[in-house]
């Protein structure tokens, strides 16, 4: 491949001494089946989209109930900003997508693209900008999932989300169904 990729559009990020990017330039990648792939700060996710603001409780399996206060732009609008690859007008086809959302300690969790959609689940996910009134920008980004009842999809410190179908692999015409229920 020759020439810059979409990727190199974005500001550069000024290195520290050392090499090391401060917190709150850190980038998060939004890539995949996208006519326009993001890299992204926190601070670019509060100036760019409208910020909603969301009062949650989930439970976690070793913690009990928490309760926090998130703001930050829709999920589903910033992926549009993305440009999707699917053909927006057909529902079948919006319904084909998923995100593979993934934190900085390697902790990833999926959602569909139905999920967020208008059309079908219709759930306000939120890519937050700010935790109970204090800046996200060092921390970085936390995925807020307000309709799920655990916290295991309130991914942290977000790297990357990657968007995109996913399809099952064939089944052989040769085989019978026994012969392949193995086969992924
Ligand atoms: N990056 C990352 N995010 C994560 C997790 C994790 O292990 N890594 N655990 C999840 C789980 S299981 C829960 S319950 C919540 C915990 O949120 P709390 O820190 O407010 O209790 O974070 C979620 N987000
Ligand atoms: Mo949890």
């Amino acid at each position: 491949m020759s020439g810059p990729g979409p990727l190199s559009r974005t500001t550069a990020v000024r290195p520290m001494p050392g090499g090391a990017v401060p917190a709150g330039q850190r980038r998060f990648l939004i890539r995949g089946q996208l006519r326009r792939p993001l890299a992204l700060t926190v601070a670019e996710l509060r100036e760019r989209w409208p910020q909603r603001r969301a009062e949650v409780v989930f439970d976690c399996a070793t913690n009990g109930p928490q309760h926090h206060t998130f703001e930050g732009p829709l999920l589903r609008e910033v992926i549009q900003a993305a440009g999707p690859a699917f053909d927006a007008r057909r529902r079948k086809d919006r319904s084909r997508y998923l995100l593979a959302v993934t934190g900085g300690d390697g902790h990833h969790a999926v959602l569909s693209w139905a999920e967020l959609d208008a059309d079908f689940g219709d759930a306000p996910v939120l890519l937050a900008t700010a935790m109970d009134g204090r800046a996200l920008d060092e921390a970085g980004s936390q995925l807020v999932v307000p309709s799920d009842r655990c916290g295991a999809r309130y991914i942290s410190a977000l790297t990357g989300i990657w968007f995109g179908t996913c399809v099952p692999p064939e089944l052989s015409p040769e085989l019978s169904p026994a012969d392949q229920v193995d086969r992924y």
